[in-house]
């Protein structure tokens, strides 16, 4: 999907609806795939992120559902001294919210210390929302992380084809049908009641961790926060803060799981995530695999379909991000034995529930 193509007078008149009427620049910030996001300067030094929620993915009951979460979300964050988002207007589906300078946001981990913090940062964030009160959180896009859900999904693009691409991808479809069975273990132990349902963020790329001046982590991209399960949210730490590589990297010798980077990103999610279960445990290797298959998978979705949902940089960007994630995938699956000993060793010195 192109970005959003937006004039000045049309920024500016969002902004004049929020009360900021002395801006200097607007500039396109980050590389989020799925909104439109802006840096606002302001002659008064202050500096803020414009957003406008992407409105194909979110459609207008979604919306006014995904205000009220997030309003729920960072209000209950807020109760508990917890630094997050911080929204000075919300005219739906613009947003504006406080620009955290001299914060660095990284696309590739670079070194331990780094997977270390991402881990304990997340594992905080699933602490603070573990007493979230009821009512129990609105799904804002429900199914989320259903894996066969989103074969389901790749099966339907197969079916209608209506790009002409799927007879270019007979090598990928293939990689996925070998797995197409282990892919509802996660949902299958949650429907069983044997992996707890947690509030979590369900998006918990490396990309949406802001590393503050003082080393302090905040957790941004709050609008997949929903019921779901903590496998999912380490999965995705696994998938983006172990690779060697961006997950666009076109070269797939550089793309695999780095060892030294799992055991990091373990020690820190593991250390401070006091509230796993036993049968979460014993599941958290697997969540690796199965959060990068899933992201693939719906890459791949995506280039069947023409290239709707994430946005792209170039035709085949969503091809070349699909190859990537599988051969992330088979990195892990080779690391499989030795990431198992690795949880089996941090466990055993952990303070967890037996
Ligand atoms: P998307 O859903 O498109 O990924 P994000 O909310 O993650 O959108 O924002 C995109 C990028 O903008 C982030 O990866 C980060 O680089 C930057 N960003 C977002 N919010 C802030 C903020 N409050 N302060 C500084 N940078 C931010
Ligand atoms: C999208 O918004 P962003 O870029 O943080 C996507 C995630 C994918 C990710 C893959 C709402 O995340 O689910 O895992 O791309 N977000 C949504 O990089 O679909
Ligand atoms: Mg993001």
């Amino acid at each position: 999907m192109e970005r959003g193509v937006f004039t000045a007078e049309e920024i500016d008149s969002i902004l004049e609806s929020m009360e900021i009427t002395d801006r200097t620049a607007i500039t396109r910030y980050g590389s989020g795939h799925i909104n439109d996001t802006f840096k606002v300067d302001t002659r008064s030094g202050e500096s803020y992120i414009l957003q406008r929620v992407n409105t194909t993915i979110f459609d207008p009951p979604s919306q006014e559902l995904l205000k009220r979460v997030l309003i729920r979300v960072t209000s209950f964050l807020k109760s508990k001294g917890v630094t997050t988002i911080d929204f000075i207007g919300y005219n739906a589906p613009w947003r504006l919210y406080r620009f955290y300078g001299g914060c660095t946001v990284n696309e590739v981990v670079s070194s331990p210390r780094q997977a270390y913090d991402i881990g304990r940062a997340f594992a905080k964030f699933h602490d603070d929302l573990s007493d979230f009160p009821a009512p129990r959180l609105e799904e804002v896009l429900p199914k989320f992380h259903d894996t066969p859900d989103r074969i389901k999904a790749l099966d339907e693009a197969v079916r209608k084809d209506v790009a002409g691409r799927a007879s270019s991808v007979a090598r990928e479809l293939e990689f996925v049908e070998k797995r197409r069975l282990e892919a509802g273990r996660i949902v299958s132990l949650m429907a069983e009641g044997v992996i707890p349902e947690r509030v979590i963020h369900n998006d918990s790329k490396i990309n949406n961790v802001l590393v503050m001046p003082d080393g302090s982590a905040v957790i941004i991209d709050l609008d997949t926060v929903m019921p779901g399960s903590a496998l999912s949210d380490f999965g995705d730490m696994v998938r983006t803060s172990t690779a060697a590589a961006a997950e666009d990297e076109a070269d797939l010798t550089k793309v695999f799981s780095k060892k030294d980077y799992f055991e990091a990103l373990a020690r820190g999610y593991i250390e401070r995530a006091a509230f796993l279960t036993r049968e979460e445990i014993d599941n958290l290797v697997f969540a690796g695999r199965l959060s990068t298959f899933e992201v693939g998978v719906r890459f791949l979705t995506d280039y069947i379909n023409g290239d709707v949902y994430f946005h792209t940089a170039y035709p085949d960007h969503n091809l070349i991000r699909a190859r990537n994630q599988f051969k992330m995938v088979e990195s892990l699956e080779e690391n499989a034995e030795s990431y198992e000993k690795i949880v089996s060793e941090l466990f055993s010195c952990a303070p967890h529930k037996k």
